[in-house]
């Protein structure tokens, strides 16, 4: 086993026992919206980078965007395809689950609403499940991936969305912890039952909803 990967490993069983011993709850819910910064959540400036010790390195012109599964209309966009669609700006905070909260930042890319105009879910389709090129998956509820501000972001702060954050294209779900918001975007299935991703079989919770606490399930 390479240095790379007893790293990789430690780090994620690290993040599992946090996940058996319920690290940063504070067991104070909150309503969700009713406060900006979700229970046992610090706000900062900077912009933390977390993955699993892979940062792919992706170039536009090698990228491609599949969506499949319970769809009428699979798709598989390049990166001229993808540029094409209707282009969303929007501004949103980020929760991360390691208690990190970042507010106003500015995104660009096509919305999730757009792409299901496109792909026209099956009525069966219950869950989306994103999967990245370094390996990742996480899954969301149809219902949480159709809300108005999911993004499939390219940009950040007007600028290319740089590749430690997830460039060429990740998604963005400001609802939720971040964990759900895949970086190095490469494919999204559409399915009738949920299939929990990487963090999500490794003890973090189904949903993540951050002023509930839904750090661990
Ligand atoms: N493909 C991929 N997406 C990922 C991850 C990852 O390791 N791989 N980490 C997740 C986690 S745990 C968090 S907190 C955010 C971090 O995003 P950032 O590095 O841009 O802050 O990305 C999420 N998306
Ligand atoms: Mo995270």
């Amino acid at each position: 086993m390479s240095l790379g990967d007893r790293i990789r490993d430690k780090l994620i069983a690290t993040k599992e026992k946090w996940a058996r011993e319920g690290r940063l709850l504070t067991g104070e819910a909150a309503a969700p919206g009713a406060r900006r910064l979700p229970p046992g959540q610090r706000l900062t400036t900077d912009w933390p980078v977390l993955d699993l010790g892979i940062q792919p390195s992706v170039s536009t012109a090698e990228w491609s965007l599949s969506v499949s599964g319970l769809v009428e209309r699979p798709i598989r966009w390049n990166w001229e395809d993808f540029l094409s669609q209707p282009q969303t700006e929007s501004v949103s905070d980020i929760h991360c689950v390691t208690a990190w909260s970042r507010y106003d930042n500015s995104w660009k890319g096509i919305s999730a609403k757009h792409l299901l105009d496109v792909v026209k879910p099956r009525p069966e389709v219950r869950f989306v499940l994103f999967h990245s090129y370094d390996g990742y998956t996480t899954n969301l509820p149809m219902a949480a991936f159709a809300d108005e501000d999911v993004l499939l972001a390219h940009s950040w702060e007007g600028q290319p969305l740089p590749r430690e954050h997830g460039g060429p294209v990740r998604v963005v779900v400001p609802k939720l912890y971040f964990w759900k918001s895949a970086k190095w975007l490469r494919q999204i299935t559409f399915l009738d039952k949920d299939a929990p991703g990487f963090w999500e079989v490794r003890g973090y919770h189904n949903n993540g909803d951050p002023w509930t606490e839904e750090r661990y399930g």
